[in-house]
């Protein structure tokens, strides 16, 4: 009985080490799993379902490999992949799963979010997310034709990178407060989530009672993983 979580590897054409990190990481350790969660950012840009690319073809087919195989495979957006779609999803042999969503992790249950609704306070990213995850914008962006697309994501990863450069560091975690509300409403004391590319587990005080946020890696340097198993829960690295 193993779950894993991964988040954030940003998957493109020109970090292969990354790309084969993960076909080793599903042959090695997501074998034989009842299931895998992948929370958002697993493409570094997602245009589109019709964007058939060499990457996102051989990805597809390793998932859907392992989904016949018996594991359960799931899939959130993030902020950079928010456009994957039911075909893709169906062609791993995956579901996509809505930001937020509760889980019941072997009888616990769990919070799982991409992260970047979190980042409250980061209000140009708040407005700028209002707009790219709603329905019109994406139907208007998607008829659009794919070099126009690959075109416009281009642009605004560039007005990104000149904005970010100007933002202090803490703006763009996660909000305290945010992160204590949420694991309210879903009644969890357990969150799971990316976008931070912060690893770690963090200790909270949900009024008095203990609770915990685990945040998982990104895929940069070296893998990570949060491995869980009945009353065990394990953040792994290693060497991609
Ligand atoms: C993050 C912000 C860019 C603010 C675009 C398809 C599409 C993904 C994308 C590309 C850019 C998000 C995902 C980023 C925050 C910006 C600009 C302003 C205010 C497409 C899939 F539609 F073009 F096809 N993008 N990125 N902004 O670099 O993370 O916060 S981003
Ligand atoms: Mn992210």
């Amino acid at each position: 009985m193993t779950r894993l979580f991964i988040s954030d590897l940003h998957l493109n054409e020109r970090q292969p080490t990354v790309t084969e990190g993960f076909f080793r990481f599903l042959r090695d350790r997501a074998q034989g799993v009842e299931a895998l969660y992948i929370l958002g950012d697993f493409f570094d840009a997602w245009i589109g379902d019709d964007d058939r690319s060499e990457l996102s073809t051989a990805v597809a087919q390793a998932l859907s490999a392992l989904a016949e195989s018996g594991t359960r495979i799931y899939l959130m957006h993030g902020n950079r992949d928010f456009l994957i779609g039911n075909e893709f999803a169906r062609a791993c042999g995956a579901e996509l799963l809505p930001d937020p969503s509760v889980i019941n992790l072997y009888g616990r249950p769990a919070l799982l979010m991409h992260g970047d609704s979190l980042c409250t306070r980061d209000a140009e990213y708040m407005a700028f997310r209002r707009r790219v995850r709603s329905p019109q914008w994406q139907a208007e962006v998607l008829s659009l034709p794919l070099d126009k697309r690959r075109e416009l994501a281009a642009h605004m990863r560039s007005q990104s990178q000149s904005m970010n450069s100007n933002k202090a560091q803490d703006i763009m975690d996660v909000t305290p407060r945010e992160v204590e509300k949420a694991m309210r409403k879903e009644r969890t004391d357990l969150l799971i989530h990316g976008h931070t590319h912060r690893p770690a587990r963090h200790p909270l005080d949900l009024n008095g009672q203990p609770g915990e946020r685990i945040v998982l890696g990104d895929w940069h340097e070296r893998g990570w993983c949060l491995v869980a198993q009945p009353g065990v829960l394990q953040l792994e690295s290693w060497e991609l």
